[in-house]
Parts: C-alpha cells; sequence; structure tokens
C-alpha cells in the first residue's frame, strides 16, 4: 500500500490554505488574479503542489528558464559543491516538520514563528526576475513570494535596527555538505534595512506556481534580484535586526572577492574573472552583457548615491 509521507499532507493541508485564502483573494482583487503555473504554463507541474498566487506588479517580462534548469542546476553548498549535487542530495530533506523561523534582536516581536505566521495574511505573488550568479551564470526564474517588508513591518523593528541578517538551518544530519569544512555553517547573509524593505525583495516559498524544491531552499529563501545570487539565503531559520552590520558567509569566506553589498556590476571584477559578461543558461557562452544593478537599476540607484561602488563590492 501507498503511505502519504506526513511532508505531503502538510503540503496538502498548505495548499487548501491557500485555496480558502484564494477565495478572499479574488473578492478583493476584483477578479484580477491568475494562478501562476497558468500564468506560465510551459511547464508541468512538477509535483503537483500548486500555489495560488497574483501576478506582481513588478514581475519582469523575459522568458523564464524551464524547471529543469532552475531545479537541476542549484548552488546549495548544505547539499554539496556540484552544480546537481543539491537536485540529488536535497530530496530526503524535510522542510516542513513544522518549520520555524526566529525573530531575534532589535525588534519587539522577538520569538519563534511558524511557516504559517510568515504567511500570514500575506498574498503570494508570481516575480519573475533576473537571477545572476557571481560566477558568472544567470538564470530568468518565476518566483512566487511576497515582500520581505511586509513581515519586517509585523516584526517592529526598534530605531536601533539598521541590518537584518539571515540564518540557514544548521542540521548536518540533514545536510550533508555541511560535513565539509568549505564554508563555515551555518550560511549567514545580511541586507541593509532600506535594502531588506524594498519592494524588489522578496522571501520565495515557491518556483513556477509551485512549493519551492528543496534544493532551491524550502521552505523559505530571499530573493534580492539586483544582487549577486549568493545573497538569496536558503531555508531560512532566523532573522535578526541588528544595529551593527552583520558578516556574511562568503564574506568570511573571502572578503576581497565577495562583499557585504554584492551589487551586480559590470565593472568590478571578481579577482580571477571579469564580471562584464555572463552566460545565459542553458549557453555556457559568457555572451550576454551584464548589467549593473543586474538590469533593476532604476529601481534600487537611488539606494547607493552616496556609496562608492568600487569600494562598496
Ligand atoms: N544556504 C545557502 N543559501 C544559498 C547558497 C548556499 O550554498 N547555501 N548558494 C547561493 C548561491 S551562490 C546562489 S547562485 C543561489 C542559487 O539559487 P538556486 O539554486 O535556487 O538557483 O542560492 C544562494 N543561496
Ligand atoms: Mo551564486
Amino acid at each position: 500500500m501507498d503511505r502519504i509521507p506526513s511532508s505531503e499532507i502538510t503540503d496538502r493541508r498548505f495548499y487548501l490554505n491557500r485555496r480558502a485564502f484564494m477565495a478572499s483573494a479574488l473578492a478583493a482583487a476584483g477578479g484580477a488574479v491568475v494562478t501562476g503555473g497558468r500564468a506560465h504554463a510551459q511547464e508541468p507541474a512538477a509535483h503537483g503542489r500548486k500555489l495560488m498566487t497574483v501576478r506582481g506588479p513588478l514581475s519582469g517580462k523575459e522568458p523564464p528558464n524551464p524547471w529543469e534548469h532552475l531545479t537541476t542546476y542549484n548552488n546549495f553548498y548544505e547539499f554539496g559543491t556540484r552544480k546537481s549535487d543539491p537536485a540529488r542530495n536535497a530530496p530526503k530533506f524535510r522542510p516542513r516538520q513544522p518549520w520555524t523561523v526566529a525573530i531575534e534582536g532589535e525588534c519587539s516581536k522577538r520569538g519563534e514563528i511558524t511557516l504559517e505566521d510568515v504567511m500570514k495574511g500575506e498574498t503570494l505573488e508570481d516575480r519573475v526576475y533576473r537571477h545572476r550568479c557571481v560566477e558568472g551564470w544567470s538564470m530568468v526564474i518565476p518566483w512566487v513570494g511576497f515582500p520581505l517588508a511586509n513581515l519586517i513591518k509585523r516584526c517592529a523593528p526598534t530605531s536601533k535596527a539598521a541590518f537584518v541578517e539571515f540564518t540557514t538551518l544548521h542540521d548536518v544530519g540533514q545536510m550533508p555538505g555541511q560535513r565539509s569544512d568549505v564554508l563555515e555553517w551555518p550560511y549567514v547573509e545580511g541586507l541593509r534595512m532600506d535594502e531588506a524593505l524594498h519592494p524588489l525583495t522578496i522571501l520565495a516559498l515557491g518556483l513556477y506556481g509551485e512549493v519551492l524544491p528543496n534544493q532551491n531552499g524550502a521552505p523559505l529563501r530571499l530573493v534580492v534580484p539586483w544582487k549577486y545570487g549568493f545573497k538569496g539565503i536558503k531555508s531560512i531559520v532566523k532573522i535578526r535586526f541588528m544595529e551593527k552590520q552583520p558578516v556574511s558567509s562568503w564574506q568570511r569566506q573571502w572578503a576581497a572577492a565577495y562583499g557585504f553589498y554584492a551589487n551586480v556590476n559590470p565593472t568590478v571584477a571578481h579577482p580571477d574573472w571579469s564580471q562584464a559578461t555572463e552566460a545565459r543558461l542553458p549557453s555556457f557562452f559568457k555572451n550576454t552583457k551584464t548589467l549593473l544593478f543586474n538590469g533593476y537599476g532604476e529601481e534600487v540607484a537611488s539606494l547607493y548615491s552616496s556609496l562608492d561602488l568600487r569600494k562598496n563590492y
């Protein structure tokens, strides 16, 4: 007899809750709602766990890379350092049992919240964003998520909160890559408060209108489209409001190559290679010109008007 694993049951409940939510969203939006899956219909539902979404006004227009690229060519060192490792090693990972996120530091709503709390009252949006990895490849990804700003406001940060730090789960039993010392674990990332509050910055829970596959950072990951991909920390278990600038994992690893800002910038090279061009997958040739702020300059350049981008890479 086939038994339904408990994670599947949780996911199904998740879906049913989304349906209930959808009814009110439809009413509120006057019917201007599409389902994410149908909005980008080219890809079949890989596991059938659909999310109900609305098309966000900040979504881009480029055609997304197919599901197969997005879910088999990954960086998630907790599951190995080769691009194919996460797809192979992450399926056993259990991202909902249930999942909790610790809210810490300079805010008045400190404590543990569940994934359901994180999503409470949020409308899930389709956001097609460009993704530029610091290594020189890029993709177009149809995320499902909601503005991080919404959650931050619910946490009621104090006036001292100038930065936000994010931490990934540390669980060697579930994340075999954490046995290696390629990075210091857990993976940590950070944003300045104005970057974190920017409407383009989202917490993603899905891809192509479906629940986020494990290898893409289930159940909850950060997406900051004008920054290099490593800022998009996966499988978040802690959000901490801080007075001082946090140190991110890659910055700790090699500060000369991986700065805190990590804004996509074709004129600031990595010590070992130029960042002027990128390979848009599935092409392996770097024949696409990299754009300042990954092409999102109109929206975000003003955040950095007083910053020397060569020094603050
Ligand atoms: N916890 C964690 N988050 C992470 C990484 C990682 O190794 N561990 N890799 C980063 C890098 S370098 C990139 S390019 C993106 C890749 O996201 P994707 O696999 O969903 O495309 O995740 C980022 N988030
Ligand atoms: Mo990356």
